[in-house]
């Protein structure tokens, strides 16, 4: 049966879902992660983050990445649950808004791959920077200020690539490497996105970017799917040369290069364009049509749909990418995510297990106590002094404060997603804390909707897969429509169906005025909460 194969090149994991279709035959025939913290000790990385001393500042290791790309491929050649040579097509998805910055050498390198050497042992010093900044890094403040300025304000930036500058994004940072390490840039003959730098290994010569991904540059017109001149001009100068073209998101970028097949056995399968591992996650949750929302719990917490036409979000905090499927898909990030759960966790001494029955000790609402879980610099909304922000909360109550991070961040995503305009009936869930269904209960309960896991926590792998899937059908005369496409594989599982309660509805309901008179006041932009949250107290009370 054919072999469809995805591949997530995430934050702290690689993760691979091979897919067998045929007709309405369908399964997931494998399915690993490789953790890099865990299998590649000899790099440092912390939750797949290379240590610093500023926290502002978030690298990590293309040649780890490469390393566990060939680790990956080699545990999926020895797998026998399937046949190699069925593998028609493979795709892949990448954490967002990191870069990859090649030097002379790497052309040269990616296209004479020697399958009796390793892939790590022949990309070592191919890089401009050996570390790649990634989505966590919030260094660029001053870059976005000036490329906004350039470009002629926020809301001109973001009608024109689809948000407003983010810190994370690929322009800013690429435009903090130019402004430092002048020279250094200038001998950067390639940038890649994660994405596309992990597909380049794949073909062995410099892929193209997918609109979902190259969204997420601050870089890219929007609408028409190209690099924008006066985008590129804010930026850095020669930038665009250093770019690889955009290309479609179904577009076969070349068969697997000979590397794979002499040293691993893989057969000439399609390379696919990989794209961003939020639009991966998009049709591998399902979305492939308006109305339904989704929300991914991994290291960061994220929350998106999809829309025909582009746009932006007036309130400037969200995101508007490019859908692998066509459209469009607004998105707000949350960085504290699973690792600030963590820490709630770790500093509590829990496992999950007693991490989600503390969670049911408190009722819901927390009596109005509130943790803005601000561990690290915050994405959703800016915040980049970190520490953590508590109201009516003492620290040392471990129910208390597993209840409020996961309130707290289920109020956030809430919120701060009302701009997408979705009435929201049903959020389809995946990320590793998906498996959680204690955190799900309150997303079900803050959203007023049932909750679904979907792509069995790793939509973004399967969604990947299956987008190496349609494109396979294209490039053989077929344009499947993508509800065909995923059918089999995004339905929601019942057993997994989590119901919102009504009187915590309503709770949570009231709970949003105390959310946000807390995060107002955190931001230095509202009054002291004492009495939005002594009212709250009071009505709770009185239920
Ligand atoms: P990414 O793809 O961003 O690397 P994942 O989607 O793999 O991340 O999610 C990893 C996170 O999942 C871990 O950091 C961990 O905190 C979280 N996680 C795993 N199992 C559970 C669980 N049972 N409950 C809550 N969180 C969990
Ligand atoms: C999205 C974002 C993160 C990364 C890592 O904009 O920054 O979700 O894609 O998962």
């Amino acid at each position: 049966m054919p072999v469809y194969l995805g591949l997530d090149l995430s934050t702290q994991s690689l993760t691979a879902v091979a897919i067998e279709v045929s007709g309405r035959e369908r399964r997931v025939a494998f399915e690993e992660s490789l953790n890099f913290d865990a299998a590649l000790p000899q790099y440092g990385t912390r939750h797949g983050v290379l240590p610093q001393t500023d926290p502002l500042v978030a690298t990590s290791s293309p040649l780890m990445w490469a390393e566990a790309l060939e680790g990956m491929m080699e545990m999926i050649a020895r797998d026998s649950s399937i046949a190699l040579a069925d593998i028609r097509a493979i795709s892949g998805s990448g954490q967002q808004h990191g870069s990859v910055y090649f030097g002379a050498a790497a052309a040269q390198a990616l296209a004479s791959l020697d399958a009796a050497r390793s892939l790590e042992s022949q990309m070592r010093g191919v890089f401009v920077r050996p570390e790649s900044p990634i989505w966590m890094d919030l260094s660029t403040a001053a870059e976005c200020a000036e490329i906004t300025a350039a470009v002629g304000g926020p809301e001109r930036l973001a009608m024109l690539t689809g948000s407003r500058a983010f810190e994370r994004f690929t322009g800013p940072q690429i435009r903090k490497f130019f402004k430092e390490l002048p020279a250094a840039y200038r001998s950067t003959t390639r940038i890649h996105l994660v994405s596309s730098y992990a597909a380049s290994l794949l073909v062995g010569f410099d892929a193209p970017m997918e609109p979902g991904d190259g969204s997420g540059m601050n870089l890219m017109d929007l609408a028409r799917s190209r690099w924008s001149s006066e985008a590129l001009a804010a930026t850095a100068p020669d930038l665009e040369a250093k770019l690889t073209p955009i290309a479609a998101s179904w577009t076969v970028v070349g068969p697997l290069a000979t590397y794979w097949r002499a040293r691993h056995g893989f057969p000439a399968a399609k390379v696919v364009t990989w794209s961003g591992d939020n639009p991966c996650s998009l049709v591998g949750t399902g979305i492939v049509r308006e109305g339904t929302i989704a929300v991914s719990l991994g290291t960061s917490d994220t929350l998106f749909g999809l829309v025909h036409e582009p746009c932006y979000d007036p309130s400037l905090t969200g995101n508007v990418f490019g859908s692998p499927t066509g459209g469009y898909m607004p998105l707000i990030c949350c960085k504290n995510g699973s690792l600030a759960r963590e820490r709630i966790r770790d500093e509590h001494r829990l496992d999950w297990q007693t991490f989600a029955r503390a969670l049911g000790e408190r009722p819901a609402g927390n009596g109005g106590a509130i943790l803005l879980p601000w561990f690290d610099a915050e994405i959703t909304p800016t915040v980049l002094e970190p520490g953590p922000r508590r109201y009516g909360l003492d620290p040392a109550d471990a129910a208390a404060n597993v209840r409020a991070v996961v309130e707290a961040q289920m109020l956030s995503l809430a919120i701060h997603s009302e701009w997408m305009g979705v009435k929201v009936n049903r959020i389809h869930a995946t990320g590793g804390a998906s498996q959680n269904p204690a955190i799900l209960q309150v997303m079900a309960d803050v959203f007023g909707a049932e909750v679904c896991v979907v792509g069995g926590g790793n939509a973004a792998a399967l969604g990947a897969a299956l987008r190496a899937y349609h494109a396979d059908q294209r490039a053989g005369g077929r344009d499947m429509p993508w509800d065909e496409v995923v059918a089999g594989f995004t339905e929601p599982w019942p057993a997994s169906t989590v119901h919102p309660i009504p009187d915590h509805v309503s709770v949570y309901a009231e709970m949003r005025k105390v959310y946000t008179a807390c995060e107002a006041h955190a931001l230095g932009r509202g009054p002291d909460p004492a009495p939005v949250i002594a009212a709250f107290g009071r009505a709770a009370g009185q239920r």
